[in-house]
């Protein structure tokens, strides 16, 4: 189906015109209105219930953006993902994440053949692997048991794996050691090391292509580590460095044995990869069944966003609010603040896989957009945000929609804690939306010249999303649900949410500097003034002359 340019869907004009009428609307109105509306606009399913009733909307809105869903096509695009149609075009690739955590026995072609047997041999191979390390029968070079783990990757190759590891600690084996090396800053690896025995030490290389700059120098730095503690015989490598990639002639050359090679596929974007052989270090700390438990989360929410219908479905709603917020009120970000301490990189983790699917400045064919796409995610957990930044959410000039997340149970109750903590949700988001007026704020006594410091304006959208308990499931059904947010929102834009062209060219730029930082002679320079002029200097620095 070919899908109208995006100003000339009704919906849209509709919408423009409709944001006029509704723009000034106080959520203490529409609250007001409607007794039922913070249970009318709520939805439960996959075991996430989100409340989005604090949002500058009513049901016009809520019509007119589901409209706008289907003018998009976005419905077409939806079942082109699961059928594996190469929706991802600049790359010409299929977009199957979700055949990576198909249940056995589904079926799901991609180029005339089913991926789902593969990928579960591939899971199988990891949970005999993980089995092994974990149980002390996969021996280091010199015998002794892997008792640390350190995943090399970066990117795709790290931040799922960091982030799942973080999130799920507390199903993890605390008799083993996590660490995650991704930054070519010798530091992150001269640190990861720290007070570790080589001979007790597995690394994994994370790496789609196997060429990545930062990943390969951290790699080669590895073995060189290794090699150093266990009297340098090459032999040592076999036993402590696995690979996670799609190119098994590059893991070859590099010396490990394709045997101890984890594969995964062209039509697995690096950031949609943590539940592939990418999360080999997330099974390791969690265990095969865990990190299963963790893909059936994910699938439950693939499955509500492929059938449930629109104005039902949780990520098509959360990708529908973000569009209001940023192409109608101007938003330029979106806040995400876990009310969990295990979700702390959370946030970091949902900034590459949002903006990097989503900061693109051209349609699908090519065209440039002329309107704003990706907005800047961002956020850190609860309670600690709202003792910095929440200033500016709260009274600042700035419209910031926020994502509450909060689980009913927490994994370690201590006392009072979750109570406490929970309230602080609960309070924020009351709070953002219906603010303090002025007549309140006179009424606890205030001075009439410090009633308009201490005043709040609300009408600061927020949904809340609220699940029962960390488990992995939890975890794949979250992650999941931004997935989803993310390709609606690409859908409407019709941009390739799943090509990344701004960082290949990061990874090509260096290469070209490298050697003039290194020569010994002093280079030629062909840079503009101030790059020829900033490795002029840093060559005089770091020569301390
Ligand atoms: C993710 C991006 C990017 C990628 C890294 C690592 O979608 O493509 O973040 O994951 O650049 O790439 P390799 O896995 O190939 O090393």
């Amino acid at each position: 189906m070919s899908v109208q340019a995006l100003h000339l869907r009704p919906a849209w004009a509709a919408l423009k015109k409709h944001h006029q009428k509704v723009r000034r609307v106080q959520l203490r109105q529409l609250f007001a209105k409607d007794r039922e509306r913070g249970t009318r606009l709520a939805i439960e399913a996959a075991g996430i219930y989100l409340d989005y009733s604090k949002n500058r909307i009513t049901d016009e809105t809520l019509g007119l953006l589901v409209q706008l869903a289907q003018e998009s096509g976005l419905r077409d695009r939806i079942d082109a993902m699961f059928r594996g149609d190469k929706i991802n075009t600049s790359e010409q690739r299929a977009v199957l994440h979700v055949a990576l955590r198909a249940p056995r026995g589904a079926s799901i072609i991609h180029d005339g053949q089913n991926v789902v047997p593969e990928v579960h041999a591939v899971l199988d191979r990891m949970a005999t692997f993980a089995e092994r390390v974990r149980s002390g029968a996969w021996q280091g070079h010199t015998g002794k048991r892997i008792r640390n783990v350190i995943n090399i990757g970066i990117g795709g190759s790290d931040l799922g794996p960091v982030m799942a590891y973080e999130a799920l600690k507390h199903y993890s084996e605390r008799a083993m050691t996590f660490r995650f090396v991704s930054n070519v800053d010798g530091t992150d690896f001269a640190e990861a090391v720290q007070a570790l025995d080589p001979a007790e030490t597995l690394f994994i290389v994370s790496s789609k292509t196997f060429t990545t700059l930062e990943t390969m120098t951290n790699a080669h730095t590895a073995r060189d580590w290794l090699l150093s503690g266990l009297n340098n015989e090459p032999s040592a490598t076999a036993k402590h460095f696995v690979a996670v990639s799609t190119n098994a002639e590059k893991v070859a050359e590099f010396g490990i044995d394709t045997a101890n090679m984890f594969g995964f596929w062209d039509w697995v974007g690096g950031r949609y990869s943590m539940d592939s052989a990418i999360g080999l270090s997330t099974m390791l700390a969690i265990g095969p069944d865990n990190f299963r438990a963790m893909l059936e989360g994910f699938h439950e929410v693939d499955e509500h966003f492929r059938t449930a219908p629109f104005e039902r479905n949780l990520p098509v709603l959360m990708g529908l609010l973000a569009i209001w917020y940023n192409n109608f009120f101007g938003a330029q970000t979106i806040a995400v603040l876990p009310y969990e301490q295990y979700l702390k990189r959370f946030p970091a983790y949902l900034q590459q896989l949002t903006m990097e699917s989503n900061g693109k400045h051209v349609t699908l064919d090519g065209r440039p957009v002329n309107y704003d796409t990706g907005p800047v995610y961002w956020g850190e957990p609860g309670t600690n945000g709202q003792h910095s930044f929440y200033q500016l959410i709260h009274q600042g000039t700035r419209l910031i929609p926020c994502d509450f997340i909060a689980f009913a149970r927490t994994l370690n109750p201590l006392g009072r804690h979750h109570d406490m903590l929970l309230a602080n949700v609960f309070a924020q988001t009351e709070a953002l939306a219906f603010g303090k007026t002025a007549k309140q704020v006179e009424a606890e006594g205030t001075p009439e010249w410090l009633v308009p410091h201490r005043l709040f304006e609300g009408n600061r959208p927020s949904n809340t999303i609220l699940l029962d308990e960390l488990t992995p499931a939890a975890l794949g059904k979250l992650v999941a649900l931004y997935e989803h947010s993310v390709f609606t929102q690409g859908a409407i834009w019709q941009i390739d949410s799943f090509d990344q062209w701004g960082v290949e060219l990061g990874k090509a730029l260096a290469q070209r500097i490298i050697p003039e930082l290194e020569d010994v002679a002093e280079p030629k320079l062909e840079h503009d003034s101030s790059t020829n002029a900033l490795i002029r200097r840093y060559r005089k620095m770091k020569g301390g002359t």
